[in-house]
């Protein structure tokens, strides 16, 4: 029979070696379960010479002692190790720097809304805003625009349930600011503008900016040049050469449409001016009397001139963007070459 000594010596050595704790429980059972050698031994007291037995079973229990003792070392041991290889595992380093952020920037419609704003506010213009849902009066029936024209029909006016509408030019606001106000007036109208309209060059919305001169001696001279150093300045040209066009607008008498040498090829042909050399940027005119009579201004003492442009067309022009719905997209790798 091996000794005691030999036999916790053999299992201290076994335990240490050890890693895994389910194992640890296992190899225990091969001394103190059921059918373990120390089991075993103090099964077999009863066979010992009565004087024998109380020695005996104190020595094994006294082994049986440290064998518990030399477990519980070691499932102490293995469950620290575990603990710290987690932390170790899990450990996050504070002091690591964060994720970046993208700098985001102005889209190229407002920056070129700014920019065009600042241009006529430089020269004295005020810059008004108002309400995008609007009455027929506002939109139409104040701009001289009859009751059968075209510009009232369903396929170009967005409708709400009561009547009103989305404004399809900001007019409106021009219309508002002159019963507000007593002539002379000089201000500037921006903003976002609704026509039931899509295609590759329409959007249901786009943005426009209107212009309106009220005073006694408001012209056409005046108007040519107010818009012809605009456009200089807008697209940085000190060589731009401009021409106005007659054109009709219900709201204006006379009216016209303002065309600059093309941006791109300086006038001499290209693919952006149609090998014309001109580009269309504008409409404008003389405020037309009926207007004036819808807003209590006396057309005997004031007259005024008016204009309007899309800012997307502009926008596209002085960037040179070749397709409309890129504005209108959001796709980050369009919006980014802006900042
Ligand atoms: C265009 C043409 C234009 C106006 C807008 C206007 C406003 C009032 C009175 C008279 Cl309150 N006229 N606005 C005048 C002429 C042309 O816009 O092609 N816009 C994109």
């Amino acid at each position: 029979m091996r000794s005691l000594d030999e036999i916790v010596g053999e299992a201290n050595t076994l335990f240490n070696s050890i890693s895994d704790t389910t194992e640890l429980e296992q190899v225990k059972a091969r001394y103190l379960g059921k059918n373990g050698e120390l089991t075993d031994l103090l099964k077999a007291l009863g066979k010992l010479p009565a004087e024998q037995r109380p020695a005996m079973g104190s020595q094994i229990n006294q082994a049986k002692d440290q064998l518990e003792a030399l477990l519980k070392d070691r499932r102490l041991f293995l469950q620290e190790k575990k603990l710290e290889e987690k932390l170790k595992e899990e450990a996050l380093d504070v002091t690591m720097p964060g994720r970046g952020h993208d700098k985001g920037g102005l889209h190229p419609v407002t920056q070129t809304l700014i920019r065009i704003e600042s241009l006529f506010h430089s020269i004295g213009y005020e810059v008004a805003s108002g309400p995008e849902v609007e009455t027929d009066f506002y939109n139409f029936t104040a701009l001289n625009i009859p009751e059968n024209h075209p510009a009232r029909a369903m396929h170009d006016t967005f409708y709400i349930e009561n009547g009103d509408l989305l404004r399809t030019h900001t007019s409106p606001v021009q219309i508002h600011f002159m019963l507000e106000n007593k002539p002379p007036l000089k201000l500037i109208a921006p903003g976002r503008v609704y026509r039931c309209d899509s295609d590759v060059t329409h959007t249901p919305m786009f943005h426009q900016v209107e212009g309106l001169w009220i005073d006694e001696e408001a012209n056409f001279a005046a108007l040519k040049g107010v818009l012809t150093n605009f456009m200089a300045c807008f697209f940085e040209r000190d060589d731009l050469s401009a021409r106005f066009r007659p054109s009709f607008f219900p709201f204006t008498e006379p009216s016209a449409e303002m065309d600059i040498s093309c941006v791109k090829c300086n006038g001499n042909g290209c693919r952006i001016c149609s090998h014309t050399g001109w580009l269309e940027v504008l409409g404008c005119g003389m405020v037309h009397p009926n207007v004036l009579k819808h807003v209590d201004i006396d057309h005997a003492q004031y007259v005024g001139f008016a204009f309007g442009m899309g800012v997307e067309r502009l926008a596209m022009l002085r960037y040179s963007v070749s397709d409309l719905r890129l504005f209108f997209e959001n796709d980050l790798r369009f919006l980014k070459q802006f900042n």
